[in-house]
């Protein structure tokens, strides 16, 4: 697979595969690995790979008649540019046009842009989508964004109180979080909806705080011991290592006429890596 490697000066740096354009590391500026990326994860043609950030596109799960999160993650990306910005900063710049596969699945003329950029104690991914065709379109998309913690029993997440959210396990529509932080003991995948305040990811030894602009919802995925096992591309017990919190756009899917842009971003920063109480 061809890899993008970006170092920025300061040190930080990402890996990224053409295939899918799927961040597989993140490295904050003297810091350790940031992503979970599964051992046994397949890394070959038409497979997702398991952990990373893979770019779900232009359907989010089974919500439609496209294979599971759209063909973005399975396509081979175009590389435009790579290398170091001025200020110091790494950065990659990968596109997705339609083509003859994508046209039998999904009748559109579009390009999409993932920008990734890497310096500091931060992971910037900026997606971008523009209709190129002469209909309407309509989509999801999420940054399906895998974060590596210790143990996911003493993981906490904050800022999601208040928050309205679909339950995917449960099927339950309207559910409102209370519990702040939110703590994982068992399997979660929830679709928070108009997330507008950070997010942070609370580990014994650091915090990861997560940003978002132009996705509306964000999603929180863990599989739990039983559904990890299932996973025949999870490495063993690797759910409790894992963490999605994803930037996405689900609960309104996004429509764009002829000619119009929309884009999003998930900016992910380590704000503190000492030990925290928690
Ligand atoms: O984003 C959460 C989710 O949709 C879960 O329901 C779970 O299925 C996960 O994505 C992973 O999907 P995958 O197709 O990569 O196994």
């Amino acid at each position: 697979m061809d890899k993008v490697i970006l170092q920025a000066r300061d040190g930080a740096s990402a890996e990224i595969v053409t295939h899918g354009a799927h961040v597989c590391s993140w490295k904050p500026a003297n810091g350790n690995e940031q992503l979970f990326l599964s051992r046994t994860s397949e890394f070959r043609d038409g497979a997702a790979i398991r952990g990373g950030v893979p770019v779900v596109f232009p359907q989010f799960s089974n919500l439609g008649p496209l294979p599971k999160h759209g063909f973005a993650r399975t396509a081979i990306w175009r590389l435009v540019r790579s290398g170091q910005l001025e200020q110091g900063a790494a950065q990659a710049v990968f596109e997705l046009q339609e083509s003859i596969a994508s046209l039998q699945l999904w009748p559109h003329v579009f390009r999409a842009e993932l920008v990734v950029t890497v310096a500091e104690q931060s992971l910037q991914l900026d997606f971008s989508v523009v209709n190129n065709g002469d209909t309407e379109l309509s989509f999801h998309c999420a940054l399906h964004t895998y974060f590596q913690v210790d143990d996911i029993q003493k993981t906490r997440v904050h800022g999601l109180a208040g928050l309205e959210y679909r339950d995917t396990v449960s099927g339950q529509e309207h559910c409102h979080q209370t519990e702040e932080p939110l703590t994982i003991s068992s399997e979660i995948d929830r679709i928070y909806a108009d997330v507008i305040a950070d997010i942070a990811i609370e580990q014994p030894q650091q915090v990861v705080q997560i940003r978002q602009s132009g996705f509306n919802d964000a999603v929180v995925w863990n599989p739990g011991a039983d559904k990890g096992a299932q996973l025949s591309d999870l490495e063993a017990d690797g759910y409790r290592r894992m963490l999605c919190v994803e930037a996405a756009s689900i609960m309104q899917p996004i429509r764009l006429a002829p000619g119009q842009v929309w884009s999003g971003m998930q900016l992910m920063s380590v704000v503190a890596s000492e030990p925290v109480a928690i």
